[in-house]
């Protein structure tokens, strides 16, 4: 009997790691896919450029079920790590600050009340948050304390049964559209998140202006001045450091997959650039240096995914380490960067423009290597669990 004929590999997915997901995954990916392809493609430009998203982002992202999506009950899907991967690849071939928008809401705003709030706190939240009717942020990394979270001054004291907070957030993503902002403090009972309202008198936000990376994305400043709120402001299930941290696991490992989604967008373009563009007579895709650049590329953003699947499928088998994540979302993180920066070169003057996506996405990757921990912190984090000795003081 002979063999079916082996199917030539595909220009992108090289390896076929298509054909290890499910046909849930892959409906996900594709419904996903078709979003950012209708509404986000067309005017990413003009949003970068602008420094602005749409109000209604929230709401079209709400209806297409991807924030909160691996979190189940209270509106949200229930979906498995891995569909939750895909989407934020998908949303992250579009733009950074796209995924990011989704990754703050679901794995950082929606998830710390998930994991550490009450009932009634995420009753009222949740289900208006999944539909992105409400924005949340989270505020931990401050002006002088950013991959040093513990130092934190933000404080809050108890006043009879109420708390006050004082004390700044910086670099805080949506932090100025939020209807709400989960926020960490430092308490005689150690750093506690609280659940900060929008319209709470002595919270205040201002733009941060002038970024040259995610400007498709709000970041801001939060000023908490005697900001008074009830006790049940409080999420009562997180006590110290921790809890933070777990909620960054969450937002770590969806920038694991969404920086393969930015790779993939900037390797497309090179590709296709390449069999077009034609110097000295030939399509600059048939020179050697060429073929080079775009197999090396091709190879991290193989790997990459693959590497995003593997911790995916631990992920949900509840098997994998912060410290996996670390390492995954260092390894992702600087390949993608990488992998834009090449096609940045086989784009030549074209590649410093909007026209094609590859700066836009390349400058957006520096913020991604320094946000949800730099990628210094996540060489000292796996460093330290490999020699079991602490680099960070
Ligand atoms: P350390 O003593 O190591 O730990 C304190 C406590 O936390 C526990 N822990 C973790 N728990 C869950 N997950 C993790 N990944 C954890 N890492 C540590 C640890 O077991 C301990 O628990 P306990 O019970 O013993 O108290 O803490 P450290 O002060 O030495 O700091 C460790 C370090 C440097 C790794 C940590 O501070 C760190 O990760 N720094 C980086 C900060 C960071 O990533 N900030 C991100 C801010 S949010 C953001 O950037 C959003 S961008 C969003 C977007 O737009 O997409
Ligand atoms: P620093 O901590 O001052 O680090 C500066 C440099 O020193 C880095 O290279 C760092 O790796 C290095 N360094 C620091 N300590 C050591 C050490 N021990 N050993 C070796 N090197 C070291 N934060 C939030 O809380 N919520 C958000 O929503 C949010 N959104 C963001 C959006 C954007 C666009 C950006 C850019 C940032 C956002 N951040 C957010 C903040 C982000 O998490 C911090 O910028 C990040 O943790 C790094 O902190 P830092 O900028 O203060 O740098």
């Amino acid at each position: 009997m002979t063999a079916a004929p082996v199917t030539m590999p595909d220009a992108v997915d090289f390896i076929d790691v298509a054909a290890l997901l499910t046909d849930e995954e892959r409906l996900v990916r594709d419904t996903v896919r078709a979003f950012v392809r209708d509404r986000v493609l067309p005017n990413i430009a003009e949003w970068f450029e602008a420094g602005a998203l749409p109000r209604d982002l929230g709401t079209q992202l709400g209806s297409l079920g991807v924030l909160g999506m691996h979190l189940e009950g209270y509106g949200c899907p229930g979906a498995g790590a891995v569909a939750y991967g895909v989407a934020c690849l998908e949303l992250e071939a579009g733009d950074s600050g796209v995924r990011s928008f989704a990754s703050v809401q679901g794995s950082l705003a929606m998830y710390a009340i998930y994991r550490f709030g009450d009932e009634a706190q995420k009753r009222a939240w949740l289900p208006a948050m999944a539909r992105g009717e409400l924005v949340g942020c989270f505020g931990l990394s401050e002006p002088d304390f950013g991959s040093n979270p513990a130092g934190m001054r933000t404080s809050a004291r108890r006043d009879g049964s109420d708390w006050i907070l004082d004390g700044t957030k910086m670099w805080i993503t949506n932090g100025s559209i939020a209807d709400l902002a989960v926020v960490w403090a430092q308490t005689e009972d150690g750093i506690r998140g609280f659940i900060v309202p929008r319209e709470t008198r002595g919270f205040s936000s201002s733009n941060i202006h002038r970024k040259l990376s995610l400007r498709a994305s709000v970041t801001s400043e939060l000023i908490f001045a005697g900001c008074r709120v009830p006790a049940d402001a409080l999420l009562p299930q997180g006590r110290g450091l921790g809890a933070p941290l777990a909620c960054l696991n969450e937002a770590r490992y969806g920038i694991v997959w969404g920086s393969m989604g930015a790779a993939r967008s900037c390797y497309e373009t090179a590709l296709e650039y390449s069999k077009t563009r034609v110097q000295f007579d030939r399509p600059i895709g048939g020179y050697q240096l060429t073929q080079a650049k775009l197999v090396d590329m091709l190879l991290e953003l193989n790997k990459g995914t693959l590497l995003a699947l593997h911790v995916g499928r631990s992920k949900e088998r509840g098997r994998v380490h912060p410290a996996t994540i670390s390492l995954a979302k260092l390894n992702n993180v600087r390949e993608a960067l990488q992998i834009a920066r090449q096609a940045r070169t086989i784009l030549g003057a074209n590649g410093v423009t909007l026209e094609y996506p590859v700066i836009r996405h390349m400058n957006n990757l520096e913020s991604v290597l320094t946000y949800e921990g730099t990628s210094e912190m996540h060489t000292l984090i796996v460093g330290k669990e490999i020699t079991g000795l602490d680099a960070f003081t």
